[in-house]
């Protein structure tokens, strides 16, 4: 199976109407979108999804947030596509990141951070399942 990785647009992303210009990026580097769908996240997936922050002095807050409107879930494949989207959404502090990429260039606060990426293969995995049915990862096709 080609390597995958998980990409979340976050509430703030697309309230702020950042999808197309995330996208743009994704599709102008070559990137493979092997799934994509938009989704209001339940207090139960995302407790999953960030289950390894629980009992963290942000978690609270993080869980308010995530909940707070829909986002756009991505599944990318290719290789290294981990460590690729890593580097497309810079540092988790946006006053850390570097310009040029997406919360170096679009965000400013630590927990409104636009996107959310994977940071391992093996996240990556836990990721997916949890957001994605297998029937709907298109892999390996054209596109
Ligand atoms: P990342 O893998 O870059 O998304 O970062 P983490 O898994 O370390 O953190 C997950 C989310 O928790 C971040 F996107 C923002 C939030 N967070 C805070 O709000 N405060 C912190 O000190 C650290 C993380």
């Amino acid at each position: 199976m080609p390597e995958q990785t998980f990409l979340m647009i976050k509430p703030d992303g697309v309230k702020r109407k950042l999808v197309g210009d995330i996208l743009i990026r994704l599709e102008k580097k070559g990137l493979k979108i092997a799934a994509m769908k938009m989704l209001q996240i339940t207090k139960e997936l995302a407790e999953l999804h960030y289950n390894e922050h629980r009992g963290k002095e942000f978690y609270e807050e993080l869980i308010e947030f995530i909940t707070s409107g829909p986002v756009v879930a991505i599944v990318l494949e290719g290789e290294g596509i981990v460590k690729i989207i890593r580097n497309f959404a810079g540092k988790t502090n946006p006053k850390e990141a570097d310009c040029g990429t997406i919360r170096g260039d679009y965000a400013f606060d630590i927990t409104q951070n636009v996107i959310h990426t994977s940071d391992s293969i093996s996240s990556a995995q836990r990721e997916i399942i949890n957001f994605f049915k297998k029937s709907e990862i298109l892999s390996n096709t054209e596109g």
